[in-house]
């Protein structure tokens, strides 16, 4: 297991997002979480090794004294390589011709719906965790929210975009005013990749 490094510099997603609250949630709190997961997995090298991907999504297969420190710790250095991906400086847009924006369409009624609704469901979900934009395994996408560090089903769903709504993702710039800080990080979405997303065939490599 590897802590990958940040895709862009900490000033890069300003103003939106400012240097100060990434450099904090990428170098404390993401890294917080690989300092913990491979403190807990010393005894374990053969989980150490695997994919964590694989560990996250077969819970069950994890001895139970290290099982929520993958859950949580794991989880959290998982969705935070996710969520930062899901970025890119001055965000990238989103083709409106193309299958994914079809089907943004279909399932909502239009893109503007789309955003209100993933906005609305980020802005009102209770405490600390992630709202996501998942495709099932038919095709459907589906907006839904998971608390602490839990990933979407994995026989259900493939994530295709997500948003850390715990408190330090936005606190120092924002406060209280979650739903502001979404509207200004919709403008930082990377639509070319939640797109890539959308269209491949595995989600295990990002
Ligand atoms: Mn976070």
């Amino acid at each position: 297991m590897v802590f990958q490094p940040l895709p862009y510099a900490f000033d890069a997603l300003e103003p939106q997002m400012d240097a100060r609250t990434v450099e904090i949630h990428y170098t404390k709190h993401h890294r917080g979480y690989f300092d913990k997961l491979e403190a807990s997995l010393k005894g374990y090298p053969e989980y150490w090794k695997r994919p964590l991907i694989d560990l996250l999504t077969n819970l069950n297969d994890i001895p139970e004294t290290v099982r929520m420190s993958v859950r949580n710790n794991g989880g959290g250095l998982w969705v935070h390589d996710f969520f930062w991906r899901s970025m890119a400086p001055g965000g990238l847009s989103l083709n409106k011709r193309n299958a994914f924006a079809a089907a943004l369409v279909r399932d909502f009624g239009s893109i503007e719906k789309f955003e209100k609704d993933f906005k609305a469901a980020a802005a009102s979900f209770f405490g600390s965790g992630w709202t996501w934009l998942v495709r099932d395994t038919a095709g459907k996408l589906w907006i839904l929210s998971t608390p602490g560090h839990d990933l979407p089903t994995a026989a259900k769903y493939v994530p295709l975009l997500v948003v850390d709504v715990w408190e330090h993702a936005y606190y120092l710039k924002y406060q209280n005013r979650r739903a502001e800080f979404l509207d200004n990080w919709w403008q930082l979405i990377d639509w070319q990749k939640v797109e890539k997303r959308f269209l491949a065939e595995s989600w295990r490599e990002d």
